[in-house]
């Protein structure tokens, strides 16, 4: 007896993700829907080694349905996603609209799985910001061991985080340099992203902050511990897949470098790769199509009195967005879901 499970925005490349991770980790399903708008309908995804035509979201009946893999933007989750979870089917949310609702639990498994237990409120969980769902992976098990105080984070993000279109950018910029009259100007990002890196991802706020980093702040808090105070910057680097992050952290008691590398090594979700030599750390290029969050260049931060640094990379479109709502969709069943 398995789960009936919608996937919504079944044509990008979160959906398309879902699918193959579902299919992967042999989700238990029973029936699978996968939704599109109206201008992709028809079109044909692969769950596994089936091939499955995509239904009309505007008109689909969401009754009977156990849960609903949401990933589109906030505008259509605003639309769609009450009326799946009224109709008695779980929403599982990739975009931000629900996370920072104090009644939609904000999850990523191995910090906060229990808190599934939530979803009840308005039968809708949310999948957190990718660069924050690797980024508390590998806090959670060094706060459990030495009290997080404050961490310092920057980002180096993957253009797939923006979308197909953005990775057709990086593509035609970077060819463009080479084949005179194929330049290619700016569009989905103000400033060219082909050998460059652009300061700046989502929108600007009065606090001089992106929107992007308050995500990473917020999200921290919600998902790990409300005292730990976070400044991040986000910067958007001509890679196609795989986030990476420079992670300073301060600890309200002295932790080792070997103490945490050893809890990492032994931490859920986490590989650790790191020797002191060329190539002895992971880079994004490697990470691609992994469940892992890598780490690596764990190091003493020894202009604090109990500082540590790291290194962090994972798939952006697994750890950091598909494989996340499939692994909530999988404690969903586990604890609050039970089938047969
Ligand atoms: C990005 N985190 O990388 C944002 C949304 N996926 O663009």
């Amino acid at each position: 007896m398995g789960y009936n499970v919608v996937v919504v925005g079944a044509t990008g490349n979160v959906g398309r993700e879902m699918l193959n991770i579902l299919a992967e980790r042999e989700f238990p399903v029973e029936k699978i829907a996968v939704l599109a708008s109206r201008k992709s309908l028809g079109t044909e995804v692969s769950f596994g080694d089936k091939t499955l035509k995509t239904e009309d979201l505007d008109t689909f009946d969401f009754s009977g349905w156990d849960m609903a893999l949401f990933a589109v933007g906030s505008d259509a989750t605003k639309k769609y996603a009450p009326i799946a979870a009224k109709a008695g089917c779980v929403v599982i949310d990739n975009s931000s609209l629900y996370r920072y609702d104090p009644d939609v639990p904000l999850i990523v498994p191995e910090v906060n799985a229990e808190a599934v237990d939530g979803y009840t409120k308005k039968n809708i969980i949310a999948n957190p910001n990718c660069s924050t769902a690797q980024m508390v992976v590998a806090l959670k098990p060094l706060h459990d061991r030495a009290k997080i105080k404050r961490v310092v984070v920057s980002t180096y993000q993957s253009v797939s985080g923006s979308g197909k279109e953005a990775i057709d950018e990086l593509w035609d910029q970077t060819k463009g340099m080479y084949v005179p009259g194929q330049e290619k100007a700016p569009n989905v990002y103000p400033k060219q992203i082909a050998f460059n890196v652009i300061p700046h991802i989502d929108v600007f706020m009065d606090s001089g902050d992106t929107k992007e980093e308050w995500k990473m702040i917020t999200e921290t808090k919600k998902i790990v511990d409300p005292s730990i105070k976070v400044t991040a910057t986000c910067v958007r680097v001509p890679v196609f897949v795989g986030h990476s992050e420079s992670i300073n952290i301060e600890f309200e008691d002295f932790l080792d470098e070997d103490e945490a590398r050893d809890i990492l090594r032994e931490a859920p979700g986490i590989m650790v790769i790191d020797k002191r030599e060329n190539g002895g750390y992971v880079t994004p290029i490697e990470c691609v199509g992994d469940y892992a969050t890598f780490i690596s260049r764990i190091r003493q931060d020894v202009t604090v009195e109990n500082g540590i640094n790291l290194w962090c990379v994972s798939d952006n479109l697994r750890k950091g967005a598909a494989l996340n709502a499939v692994q909530i969709a999988e404690v969903l069943g586990q604890r609050c879901l039970k089938k047969g």
